[in-house]
């Protein structure tokens, strides 16, 4: 092609250059979300929006986290309102109205629309990171960042040390397992943080109390979507993913009107 000369060392001193000033770039940032579902996009956008730098760490390859699979391999996904009105409005979905205020949605529009409205309003997305730890500073205990490695190496089961993404307030928003507040927890038994995990389907309960409990665990640590069930001992809701979104603009809300109190 007249004009472009392309070598394999051209390609990847393309690649190498490019990664390595994002990865510095990135190791020091506002927000830290861990996980790229439902509640850890929606999140990102609106603090990227409120003018954060904000980085999504996702241990896939792909964004979308439960949304995907949605209720078992359906095309549909659930929300209900104020959910629905939300995702109408700043995430331009379309919805299709089912009665009884219940919504349906495309799956793969969600995810697709989430993440787009999160990087276009300024968040970066870094897949195939698997965060396995949290930086830890004492007087007074906080959580200042976290250690990540690649999710290649997580699955390959051999050891490498990590390295580190220092966060003013990291999001644990990996879903079921809580997996941020979990490791926190057992590593440092001093901070007193417990996850008794999850209580059976309860969904209209569930869907209230999962956005109801959503924030801070301790200084620097936020939580969010199923990740809070997992933390507050809290019933699991099932296919509808309302709370998920409401969860992930209220810890955003949170974290905006701290960062700034500072
Ligand atoms: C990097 C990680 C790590 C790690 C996990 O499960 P998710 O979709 O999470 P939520 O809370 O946003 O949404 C939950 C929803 O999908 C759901 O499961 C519902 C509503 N269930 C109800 C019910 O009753 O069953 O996404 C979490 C993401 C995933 O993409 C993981 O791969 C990722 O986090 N992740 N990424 N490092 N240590 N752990």
């Amino acid at each position: 092609m007249a004009g472009v000369s392309i070598s394999e060392v051209g390609i990847t001193r393309a690649i190498m250059r490019s990664a390595l000033k994002i990865l510095d770039e990135y190791s020091s940032v506002d927000v830290a979300i861990v996980g790229a579902g439902p509640s850890g996009m929606t999140a990102a956008y609106y603090l990227a929006r409120a003018g954060l730098k904000t980085i999504v760490l996702e241990r896939r390859f792909s964004f979308g986290g439960g949304i995907g699979g949605a209720a078992s391999h359906l095309p549909s996904i659930v929300v209900e309102y104020p959910a629905s009105e939300i995702l109408s409005e700043d995430f331009g979905v379309r919805l299709q109205d089912m009665g009884d205020g219940l919504f349906v949605i495309d799956p793969a529009e969600m995810m697709a629309k989430l993440a787009t409205r999160a990087i276009d309003a300024g968040a970066k997305f870094l897949l195939g990171i698997n965060v396995e730890d949290v930086i830890i500073r004492d007087n007074p205990p906080r959580i200042a960042g976290l250690a990540v490695y690649w999710s290649s190496i997580q699955m390959a089961n051999i050891h490498t040390d990590p390295f580190f993404i220092e966060a003013k307030a990291v999001v644990d928003a990996t879903g079921h397992d809580a997996e941020v507040v979990t490791v926190a927890a057992r590593k440092n038994p001093d901070l007193g943080l417990k996850v008794p995990g999850e209580r059976s389907a309860y969904a209209s309960v569930a869907e209230d109390l999962v956005v109801k409990y959503t924030g801070r665990v301790m200084e620097g640590l936020y939580v969010t979507g199923m990740a809070v069930a997992a933390v507050y001992g809290l019933p699991r809701m099932g296919p509808i993913f309302g709370s998920m979104i409401m969860s992930g603009k209220r810890v955003a809300e949170l974290i905006i009107n701290d960062l700034r109190s500072r």
